[in-house]
Parts: C-alpha cells; structure tokens; sequence
C-alpha cells in the first residue's frame, strides 16, 4: 500500500474519540444530535445544538466546555419552535441548522424556520447565551445553509445561502432583515464529488488570501446521497468573486459514525473555531444526522486546499 499522508488525502484529521456529542448526552428523550453551531464567549467553547426530538421536530440546545471537547448539555433547550408570530406559521416542523456569526458583541444565528411551506431563514441574537431573542424570518421559501460574515463589506452585512437548490448565493443588507442584490457565486460541478447540490456551511474565516468557505457539496450515487465538505476562497473585498475552488474534498464520511444514521454517509458543518495562536481550526460537524464530530486542520492547508 502507498503510503499517504493526511494533509495529502482529506485535511481535517478526526478526533480520535469522536463522536464528541451523542443522544447519550442529551438529557432529555431526542432521536438525534447534529448540526451545531459554534462560538467562543468569554474562555468557553459552545456549541448549538440541532436536537431532533422523538416527535420528529428540531429543536437548540445548548453546549458548554472549556477545551472545545468535553461538552456539558443544557437541561432544556434554549431555542424552539415559537408559538407567536411572524414565527408560528414558519416553523410548525421546528427550527434547524443554526449557524453563529459575531459581529462586535452580538452573536447572531441564522436558522432555519421549517414549515410546509418550506425552509426559510430566520435571523436571532444573544449576547450573553442566557437570552436569545428571535428579529425576523429574512427569507422566502426555499432558502437554506445561511452564513453570515463576521463584519460587514462595504457598509453591508453579507451572508451566502442557498435558495431552491441552485448553488451558493450571496446576498447584502443593511440592517440584518432586508436582504437584495442577490447572485449566485458558485455551483454544483458535474462529475465530481459536489455535483449534486453546494451550499455553504459555517460562516465565512478572514485570511490574508481571501474569504475562506467550508461548504458542503452532495453526490448522488446509487445507493443515495453522499454530503462532503470542501473549501472555497473568496475576494476580500469583493466576496462574490470566487478566487479558487478545491479540486477535492476536505471531509468525506469514512468512519462507521459517519457511514450509518438516520441519514448515512453525511459530514455536514455548521461551526468552525480558530485557534489564533496555533491556527488551528476546530471544525465541529454532524455525522450520519445523528451525532456531533470533531475533526482539526491547519488552516494554511484549508486555503491552500482551495488552489488544489
Ligand atoms: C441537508 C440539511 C442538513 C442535513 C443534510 C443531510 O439538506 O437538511 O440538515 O444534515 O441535508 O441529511
């Protein structure tokens, strides 16, 4: 067998005890843990977690640990379906797939609201992970995998997300609820492993070369899909311009917890931390929909995977 080494295959090397977070440690009844968010507030590490409940709907519990790998659960969760407008109607079949982005002292989440009329955006904030406040629904349906910037470009907030299926898009707004100037940036590849559907995936990382994007890219194969995650650099300046696109994924499911689950053959993130001083990033992703994963890169290799 030739030998390989990790950074020449996929980049982001698996904790060795993963999985970090399962049902085990969600202290109430749940068919599954996935999906998270994830911040740095003051010295902690928190994740939010998607937790679907035995009814079938998701739900966010919170997640706190001191090294980013031995998390403490929530006894409750801190985010649900609401039972008031302009929330009720839009998220019937709960909330999904939060994602953090810090902007000065706010911490804001995009989510989605799920409903039968589909997904849709849906905006919250806390500043202190006791008090999460809902703002708006700021988006139509279908419209999904949201990613705010960490500060704004040009006077805007920037988000990428990805309306009905058609790839990465990018949007602006000037006060978090309105969103236009929307075009997509990048699409689904044909022949290869992202050819399916793209969407992006934990909010944006700033380096000296450009926006660094973890995305997820979807294959369809005979036996169903299978979800990978890759990397993508986009203009400073200018972040709907694509700079380069990794020929080859950082992620793919390998391991039996990302093999089988409720959905098998998933890596999904939502949540990535860098380690400023090591540059280091954690990269915390949901396996199979049903547990939360660990896995670590440099991010040096994460840009220049991009140009691979
Ligand atoms: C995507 C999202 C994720 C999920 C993934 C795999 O479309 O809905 O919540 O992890 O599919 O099922």
């Amino acid at each position: 067998m030739v030998e390989k080494k990790q950074w020449q295959q996929e980049i982001v090397k698996r904790y060795e005890k993963n999985p970090i977070i399962t049902l085990d440690d969600i202290p109430q009844a749940a068919n599954a843990v996935f999906n998270a968010a994830a911040a740095r507030y003051q010295d902690k590490y928190l994740l939010l977690l998607r937790v679907e409940g035995l009814e079938g709907k998701s739900r966010f519990f919170l997640a706190e640990s001191a090294d980013g790998i031995n998390f403490k659960i929530s006894k409750k969760p801190v985010m649900e379906w609401s039972n008031e407008e302009p929330f009720k109607t839009y998220e019937k079949r709960g909330v999904e797939d939060p994602r953090i982005t810090k902007i000065e002292d706010t911490y804001y989440i995009l989510y989605i609201a799920y409903s039968h009329s589909g997904a849709r955006i849906a905006l919250a904030y806390t500043k202190d992970f006791k008090t999460f406040k809902k703002v708006a629904i700021i988006s139509e349906p279908e419209n999904k995998d949201a990613a705010l910037f960490p500060k704004k470009i040009n006077g805007y907030f920037v988000r990428f997300d990805r309306p009905i299926h058609r790839g990465m898009w990018i949007s602006y707004s000037k006060d978090l609820i309105y969103w236009g100037n929307s075009r997509c940036v990048m699409e689904s590849r044909p022949g290869y492993w992202d050819s399916h559907r793209i969407g992006a995936c934990a909010p944006p990382i700033e380096t000296d070369r450009g926006w660094l994007e973890i995305y997820h890219g979807v294959k369809k194969t005979a036996s169903g899909s299978i979800y990978r995650l890759g990397t993508a650099l986009f203009d400073l300046k200018d972040p709907s311009k694509l700079i380069a696109r990794g020929e080859a994924p950082i992620l793919s499911p390998r391991e039996y917890y990302e093999r089988v689950g409720d959905v098998d053959n998933v890596v999904f993130c939502g949540g990535t931390i860098l380690e400023e001083k090591t540059q280091e990033v954690k990269v915390y992703y949901g396996a199979g929909d049903t547990c939360i994963c660990l896995g670590i890169a440099n991010l040096n290799h994460l840009v220049e995977r991009c140009f691979d």
